[in-house]
Order: C-alpha cells, then structure tokens, then sequence
C-alpha cells in the first residue's frame, strides 16, 4: 500500500556492502513496499572501498549509484541519511562526521570497538538531535515479531515482577581450527570476538525485552583457537585458507552472569563453538506470573508460560507469532504464513524512517549502544581482573 499524496523523500548513501549491506538493502527495498512510510526512501549510493566493487554491489543491491569515498558522499546534497554498514573500526569516524554534516544515522551494531568512541558518537548525537538529525544503532533482533511481542507481554505484566534472564547467542561458523581468519577475528577491526559480535545483541534483548538495565557483570572470556589461516578471500561468514597463518585477536566465547538494577539475575553467554547451533539466540525470562522464551531458530514462536493457571493445565504454550495483531505482521503474510531473518532488518527501516517524519528520536539510540558498550567493557575487564565490575547508570 502507497500514500495517495507524494511523500518526502529520504536520500539514503549505505557505506559498506557485504554481509550486513545486503541485508540493509534488501531492508531500504521492502520497506517502502509492504509498509505504508510517511517519506519515501531513495536508495541513493552504496559506497565501498574499492571502487569497481562497489560499481558492482549498487547493481545487485539496487542502488542508483556507487563510490569509493565516504567523504564526498557525507557532503552531497542529495544524501540525508547515511546506513553504517561498515566493521566497527570506521563506525565512530563515520556516524560523527555524517551527524555533523546533519545525516540522519542508522549505524550497525556493536555501536562502536570502545566505550570511549561511543561516547563520541553519543555526544555527536546530542549535538545533532538539536537540529532534528536523528541517530539509531542496529539492534535489530528486537524488531523479530516474537521478540516484540515478548517485550509487550512484559510490560503488560503478563508474566509479573523478573526475577531471571536467560540469555544465549550460540554460532559454530568458526568452531573448524582451519576456518580462516576474518576482520571479526581481529581486535583493531571488530573490537572484540563473539562478545561484541553476538554478545551485544543478547546483552540488548535482555535490557530490551524486561525494561530493565545491567548494573554489575563478572564474567570470562576464552579465545580455543589461538591461531588461524589468513584468508585469501572473505565474505560474509565465509571465506577461503590462504598458506599463511595468523593470531586469533579476539575471544572465540564469552560467558557472564549479571544483576540487573530492577533486581533480577541474569546469566549471559555467546559463542562461535556451539556446534550445530547456527543462529540460536535463546531468551527465557521467568518472572513471578510466569515465562517467556524464545528461540531465533524457530523465529515464528513465542512460548509462555502463565503461573497463575490452575496446575493441572498449566504448561508452555506455543504462540505461533504470525497473527495480524502481532507487532509488524499485518503489512505481511496472511497467519501462519511465517517471516525470516531479513525482516527486522525491513522493520527497523519502518521504525527509523517513522520517527524521523514524526521529528522524535528512533529507539534503539546511540545512548543506548553506549549503554551495552559498557556492559560489554566491563565483562572483558571482568575476565582480565577475575572481579565483578559495576556498570556506570
Ligand atoms: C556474525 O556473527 C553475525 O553476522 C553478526 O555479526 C550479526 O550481528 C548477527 O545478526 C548474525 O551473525
């Protein structure tokens, strides 16, 4: 469904085309598509390092143009928002000078490698959000309709006060000695391992889905393979073994447990070595009316548990996620009909382009990457010290 009357426009520039471009794109096409946007995004240049490649991505990708300098296309005119899809080495230089060339920024997630640039980012951000320049981090699981829905049910006290997180992001892409070496295997590149990387996302859900924040962390860090095969070519999770071999920079899995401020307990753990586990991010949150749990491998669900049924018929029960009046589904299929991996990534497109019409400021923000950029810190500076590490309000 359109707008019957012209819509603005918003002039989109995407820096970076891999993995996480394509989904970034597949999101800036479908969006307009199936929801019905108050602007009309143009996806406008896709830029990359190399220029012929990146010639070759805005093809595939459905871009109108492309270049090989991230500068020049902060300074034109026809750009008023720039999609960070960059490793987290370039996302503070980038998304502070596209906020001072007043962009609108949606910048990937982790928000940044350290707390120190995402403190930069914040106050980017700030300054910027005084001119109506909006800034937004990809924590896009949240946009997962089961997800929303969770956190709905939360609010709405369905399953009473939290008294447990539970929290994995389990991956095996690395768990093979030989797989080669990517930029998400090196420190100065990605910042950290399977804790920055998948960590985040749970470290977020968690806050995201009870409401409540992470005060204190004591957690440890394991790097199984210390040395790889440098790849001779990388894309995506994928990549092939070159002769040489190179150090393995970051951690391979981190687990910790956690206090949230609101009392709960909450115990954390992400890993590239769960073998068989490809994408599961597993949530189960009890509280004291009952639990929610969910499982990204089978995304279309939402169990729940409510305690105050009488025992004898009380158990889990299976929300299939795919009901009109579910979070997002109705511009989609008909119930039953599920969706996939790439729509948050459309559904984060709806809610940032929703709030920069409405002039309000797009959730998740860079306060509150800066905010799991902390948690992340802390559980690294935990495993260094062998101590609990309090995370600054
Ligand atoms: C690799 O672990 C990765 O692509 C992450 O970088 C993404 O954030 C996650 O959504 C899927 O896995």
């Amino acid at each position: 469904m359109t707008h019957p009357t012209a819509r603005p426009r918003l002039s989109v520039a995407m820096i970076g085309h891999a993995f996480m471009g394509a989904a970034h794109s597949q999101a800036w096409r479908s969006a307009p598509r199936f929801f019905d946007l108050p602007m009309d995004p143009v996806m406008q240049v896709v830029c990359g390092r190399d220029a012929a490649r990146a010639a070759e991505a805005a093809e595939r990708l459905g871009w109108a143009g492309s270049s090989d300098d991230w500068r020049s296309v902060l300074e034109r005119d026809d750009v008023d928002l720039v999609d960070v899809c960059t490793p987290g080495d370039t996302h503070a230089e980038i998304a502070v000078a596209a906020l001072e060339a007043g962009k609108h920024v949606l910048c990937e997630k982790p928000l940044a490698n350290t707390v120190a640039e995402a403190e930069q980012m914040v106050a980017a951000a700030e300054r910027a959000a005084a001119h109506g320049v909006r800034a937004m981090v990809g924590f896009t699981y949240r946009r997962v309709p089961a997800v929303a829905l969770a956190r709905r049910l939360v609010e709405q006290g369905r399953i009473g006060e939290v008294r447990h997180v539970r929290a994995q992001y389990l991956q095996d892409w690395i768990a093979d000695p030989e797989a080669p070496l990517s930029w998400r295997l090196d420190r100065e590149r990605a910042g950290s391992g399977a804790l920055g990387d998948i960590g985040a996302h749970i470290i977020d859900l968690a806050q995201h889905i009870t409401g409540d924040r992470i005060q204190e962390v004591s957690g440890q860090l394991e790097t199984f393979v210390k040395e790889r095969p440098l790849a001779a070519e990388h894309s995506g999770l994928s990549g092939t073994a070159s002769a040489e071999r190179g150090p393995v920079t970051v951690d391979d899995a981190a687990v910790f447990i956690a206090r949230f401020a609101g009392g709960a307990l909450g115990t954390f753990e992400a890993t590239r070595f769960a073998t068989g586990r490809k994408n599961a991010i597993r949530v189960e949150v009890n509280g004291s009316a009952g639990s929610l749990a969910f499982d990204f491998e089978d995304m279309n669900v939402l169990e729940l548990f409510d305690a105050t049924e009488p025992a004898e018929t009380a158990g889990f029960r299976r929300i299939l996620v795919t009901e009109a009046t579910h979070p997002y589904v109705a511009a989609w299929w008909p119930a039953g009909h599920g969706l996939g991996y790439e729509h948050a990534f459309t559904h984060q497109v709806v809610d940032l382009v929703d709030a920069i019409a409405a002039g309000t400021d797009p959730a998740p923000g860079f306060a509150e990457g800066l905010q799991v950029q902390r948690v992340l810190a802390a559980v690294e500076t935990s495993s260094d010290t062998r101590a609990w590490q309090t995370i600054p309000a």
